[in-house]
């Protein structure tokens, strides 16, 4: 109990986190009524939670996309944004990367400008009035092919200042990361950085062909990393991050229970692993219920290991190493 407290008032750093994947079901319903989208066969806000029961990544992907369709005009993208800011602040995150999906809304036909316009002006307020930092990662849909990527990158260029890295969502069996050379090459050409989802309901390979073939500096999830002692070896002498959910592990089926996480063969073998909250509206909980499961799940009560996972995120984070210095 002790290092559960411990945790949720330590000043904390969030690495995964999917802007989409923050609309409750609340503001799905306010913006429906707002914008006149229908929700069907979803009439309320508790028909719509009682939805929110996973087999697997696409069971989820369905609902979480069909959600996203409410959001529509800039101030929707500001109130998305602002909510999980004014979150961070009450669960002590100083420091957030958030992953937004612009194919999700270019699709829906919004305009880059609108969605941008309204997380930055989001951003900036919580940076002036709860001193937290906040770096943006643009990411591309992995179900969709490498040309729409592409085009969203071009899109991309006027706010490119305003991105930090590219990333890679979505479906991930059966679209591996080989399939986006292209594209993280033009990207690392505008210096963005590079991470992508890899080894979450994926194999280890597609942990390999992310570093090997987009020179990921980051995983997301990562965890399949175990069935493989070579990329295993290759993850803990690179020190490369792996950014761990486990709620979402819980809720999507990757594993039956957090204790089947294979967290304490990661952290033996001295791997950077790091605690996130992926799509907090869907899976039952934000940053501090996340290191609340691994708390009792693993018996963490050590508060060392705690401090471990909190100095790894500091460490992960694509902050400037002045910057990261400030937050230790
Ligand atoms: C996601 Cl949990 C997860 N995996 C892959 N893509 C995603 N997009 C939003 N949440
Ligand atoms: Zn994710």
């Amino acid at each position: 109990a002790r290092a559960i407290a411990y945790a949720r008032a330590a000043p904390k750093v969030e690495l995964h986190v999917h802007i989409e994947g923050t609309l409750e079901p609340e503001l799905v319903f306010k913006l429906a009524a707002k914008n006149g989208v229908d929700l069907a066969p979803y009439q309320s806000v508790h028909e719509l939670r009682a939805a929110y029961s996973f087999t697997d990544l696409q069971s989820f992907l369905d609902i979480y996309y069909l959600g996203a369709r409410v959001l529509q005009d800039e101030d929707d993208f500001y109130e998305l944004m602002s909510r999980y800011l004014a979150k961070c602040r009450d669960e002590h995150v100083v420091h957030a990367e958030i992953f937004f999906d612009p194919q999700t809304h270019l699709q829906r036909r919004i305009p880059f400008e609108v969605f941008m316009g309204g997380f930055l002006r989001a951003i900036r307020n919580a940076q002036t009035e709860f001193g937290m930092s906040v770096l943006l990662i643009m990411c591309f849909l992995r179900h969709l092919p490498e040309e729409d990527a592409i085009t969203t990158l071009n899109l991309a260029k006027p706010f490119v200042d305003s991105i930090q890295a590219v990333g890679l969502d979505s479906s991930e069996r059966g679209f591996p990361p080989h399939l986006f050379q292209r594209v993280y090459e033009h990207a690392r050409g505008l210096g963005l950085d590079c991470v992508a989802h890899a080894g979450e309901e994926g194999p280890a390979e597609y942990i390999s062909e992310a570093l090997d073939l987009l020179q990921c500096r980051r995983i997301d999830h990562g965890i399949r990393c175990v069935d493989d002692p070579m990329v295993m070896k290759r993850l803990a002498d690179a020190r490369i991050p792996l950014t761990v959910c486990p709620l979402s592990n819980l809720k999507l089926g990757v594993v039956a229970v957090v204790a089947e996480l294979p967290l304490r063969d990661m952290l033996d073998a001295g791997l950077c692993v790091t605690i996130n909250s992926d799509d907090p509206a869907y899976f039952g909980g934000y940053i501090n219920d996340n290191f609340e499961a691994v708390i009792r799940a693993f018996d963490f009560v050590d508060q060392r290991v705690i401090h471990t996972l909190l100095r790894n995120a500091i460490q992960a984070s694509l902050l400037p190493a002045a910057h990261k210095l400030a937050l230790e």
